[in-house]
């Protein structure tokens, strides 16, 4: 944990966030920012900047869940986006993996986030 890193203060619960997954090493919240309905971010709850400060263990977990979400909105397409540094621009210095539904084509989507 990072004092001053605001995804550690939202897995400590210091700062709201639309939680959609958790488990012991891994948190999924809505992005406040959203590029689309359902726009979701996956983060390791150990603390690291970029893929290379993360131990494995933190790091196998986020590809699946990304999945599991893309999954639950229903989405036939959508991005799974990961930024390190800042000229890859990253703004946040906490490790995520972006998961940006697109709406299926006519109908949206039909949004069923797991349980957890
Ligand atoms: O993207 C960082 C993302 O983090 C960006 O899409 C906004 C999002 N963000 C920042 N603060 C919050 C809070 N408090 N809740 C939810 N989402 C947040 P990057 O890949 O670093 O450019």
């Amino acid at each position: 944990m990072a004092a001053s890193c605001i995804f550690c203060k939202i897995i400590k619960g210091e700062i709201p966030s639309m939680k959609v997954f958790e488990s012991e090493k891994t948190l999924a919240f809505l992005d406040i920012n959203p590029l689309s309905s359902g726009h979701a971010l996956v983060i390791p709850k150990y603390h690291g900047a970029t893929l290379t400060d993360i131990p494995d263990d933190s790091l196998s977990e986020l590809l699946p869940v990304a999945a599991k979400l893309a999954r639950a909105t229903g989405a036939e397409q959508y991005n799974i986006l990961q930024n390190n540094g800042e000229m890859a621009h990253q703004v946040v210095k906490h490790v995520h993996l972006h998961m940006i539904p697109k709406p299926n084509e006519n109908e949206g989507l039909g949004i069923s986030w797991p349980q957890q």
